[in-house]
């Protein structure tokens, strides 16, 4: 048997890597709770002054460090902190879903319109969805992140979708995941059917719940 005799110095400088890596994500796990709590207040405050919950759910998730390499390699970047700072911008990623298409938007407003949060890009795939049916609008914001060397500005993808685009982007995911990328061309097919189904059904929710608004204003009024 042979033994491999590994020096100190490149273990220290492992161990020092990987303390860097850790510290490098815990800004990130930061910054998506402070995503998270903006969006949980705002839920709160909607249903307590409104008598409305906007919001089905919320979820997050911060890249694995597999996912994190796996994108600098997709991207030809260089593999150094400061430069998977600058370019990868959804390390820390949160998901809202709404009941509604206005829902969406109004909380994308409510959010991205406080003093604290940076906007640094919208893509809004609800106007223009993608040419797979993917609808979803992204924003990418900048939240201010205060540990104890001084504020640090965070990077957060927050999306914003209605159930029924969640319920189809995650059963695309699923599929383009079980065939690796190689998904056969009539299940793509339906899979664009199945998006415009989608959006056809949230406009259809969407006037059911306005008539059903009115009607009920109606009825307080009179
Ligand atoms: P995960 O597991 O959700 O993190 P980028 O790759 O970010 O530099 P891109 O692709 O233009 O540039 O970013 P975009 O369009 O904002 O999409 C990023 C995320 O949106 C994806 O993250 C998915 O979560 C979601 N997304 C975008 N397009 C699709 C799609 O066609 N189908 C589904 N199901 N989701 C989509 P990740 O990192 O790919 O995955």
């Amino acid at each position: 048997m042979t033994t491999v005799s590994v020096d100190d110095a490149a273990i220290a400088e492992a161990k020092q890597l990987r303390d860097e890596f850790q510290r490098f994500l815990r800004e990130y796990e930061f910054g998506m709770r402070e995503v998270e709590t903006k969006i949980s207040i705002l839920r709160d405050e909607f249903t307590h002054n409104h008598a409305y919950n906007p919001i089905e759910h919320v979820k997050s998730r911060l890249k694995s460090p597999d996912g994190i390499v796996e994108k600098v390699a997709r991207k030809g970047i260089e593999p150094d902190f400061d430069t998977i700072r600058r370019e990868i911008t959804d390390i820390a990623g949160v998901r809202v879903t709404c009941s509604f298409v206005s829902d969406v938007y109004r909380l994308f407003e409510l959010f991205t319109k406080q003093d604290d949060i940076t906007v640094r890009l919208v893509k809004d795939y609800i106007a223009e969805p993608k040419p797979n049916g993917y609808r979803s609008l992204h924003v990418i914001v900048e939240v201010p992140v205060f540990l104890s060397t001084g504020p640090v500005p965070v990077p957060v993808e927050v999306q914003f979708r209605t159930i029924a685009m969640d319920f189809w982007a995650s059963l695309e995911h699923k599929i383009h995941y079980k065939f690796a990328g190689r998904v056969p061309v009539h299940l793509v097919q339906s899979l664009t059917d199945a998006a415009d189904a989608a959006g056809e059904l949230d406009q259809r929710m969407e006037r059911l719940h306005r008539e059903a608004h009115e009607i009920n204003q109606r009825v307080i009024e009179a």
